[in-house]
């Protein structure tokens, strides 16, 4: 083959492309010039019948048309999936209005906790906390003894703690008993300021009408400088506002917890249920206990801080008006269906939480 002849090979070959109106048509002329068959590779095979002088001038030519033929053959396909795109984009459309289909989708629900979950963490990332997290199974450490709770202290009776077997180095692991030991690895960890929220599952060996063996807290812990009682009873008031999404009047009863002091339990005015004259339990609180910040390496004549702890269920069935504790565990879809919510149904504080 001479130069000549390459030269209208290469002509044929870009007049193919240019000629060429779909993307599988396209795909047969890549294959006929450079698949493995091809004009392209067929001419290199030549190349050892020649003369080793023109061996070297001829390669370089045929690699050059070899080039400019990929290159038309890109340029090609990249307009034809445009013009492609601007088809698809022409004639078809979504309306982003219509209800979702009738399918897994809709028929699926947030459960309960899961909602309630939410619309706390919503409200607490609004007031600036973070969401710490730590593990189920705890240390006897961390679930009792840096929160204040001595060996023999009653109130680890008073928790019906599920023990774990004591392992080689006589270690006594437990199904932690609420989320403050997630607060004592935050502490342990990061420098005040702190502001955390800790929602999660916590164990006690209890059951009956009221209690299940699993359920759901959230605690709450600040610590900085000047930290004091009356932004712990802002912040819990201000939860409860945009938890009930209504004014809620509050209270707190002096009381007693060996991980804070002063101590408080929390009441709130009945009316959010529709209970007028009324107060409700919805948990406890109080300013952290110095021995707690010293045990966490925290200087307590530098740092004060306050935590509270609420359930989680209990939050749910008193905004939602679910009468049934031990309901929320029976994974039974006719309840789902009732108490549950949309997929769709994100809480955020501008819509409304429950909307
Ligand atoms: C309740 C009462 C409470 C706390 C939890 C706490 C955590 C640390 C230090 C100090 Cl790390 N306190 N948590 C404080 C007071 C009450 O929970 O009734 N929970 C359902």
């Amino acid at each position: 083959m001479t130069t000549s002849d390459l030269d209208t090979l290469e002509q044929g070959l870009l007049a193919d492309i240019a000629g060429v109106t779909s993307l599988d048509a396209l795909e047969q002329v890549r294959i006929a010039a450079l698949g493995k068959k091809g004009r392209i590779p067929e001419l290199m095979q030549t190349l050892g019948k020649l003369p080793p002088d023109e061996r070297k001038a001829f390669g370089q030519a045929v690699n050059a048309v070899k080039t400019r033929v990929s290159e038309a053959l890109d340029t090609h396909k990249s307009r034809l999936e445009a013009a492609a795109l601007e088809q698809r984009l022409a004639t078809e459309r979504a309306d982003i209005t219509l209800p979702v289909r009738s399918g897994p989708e809709a028929e699926g629900r947030i459960h309960p906790v899961s909602q309630v979950m939410e619309e706390l963490a919503e409200i607490f990332a609004d007031m600036g906390f973070a969401i710490a997290e730590g593990p189920d199974i705890e240390t006897d450490d961390y679930n009792f003894t840096k929160l204040n709770i001595p060996a023999e202290h009653p109130s680890r009776q008073d928790h019906d703690t599920f023990y774990f077997a004591p392992n080689e180095a006589g270690e006594r692991l437990v199904l932690r008993t609420h989320t403050s030991p997630v607060q004592i690895r935050t502490m342990l960890r990061q420098k005040p300021p702190i502001r955390i929220i800790a929602p999660g599952r916590v164990y006690r060996c209890d059951s009956d009408q009221t209690h299940t063996p699993m359920f759901h807290q959230i605690e709450a812990l600040v610590i900085d400088e000047h930290t004091h009682m009356g932004h712990l009873k802002w912040t819990i008031e201000e939860m409860c506002r945009a938890f009930f999404e209504t004014d809620v009047k509050m209270r707190l009863r002096a009381s007693y917890f060996p991980f804070t002091e002063p101590s408080a339990e929390i009441d709130i005015a009945a009316d959010v249920i529709g209970k007028p004259g009324k107060w409700l339990e919805i948990g406890g609180c109080g300013m952290v206990h110095p021995n707690v910040l010293k045990n966490c390496g925290i200087d307590p004549e530098k740092y004060q801080g306050f935590a509270f702890g609420m359930g989680i269920d209990r939050m749910a069935m008193l905004k939602y008006g679910i009468p049934d504790l031990r309901a929320f565990f029976n994974a039974d879809l006719r309840w789902l269906k009732h108490y549950g919510f949309s997929v769709l149904d994100v809480p955020g504080l501008s819509a409304g939480l429950s909307s």
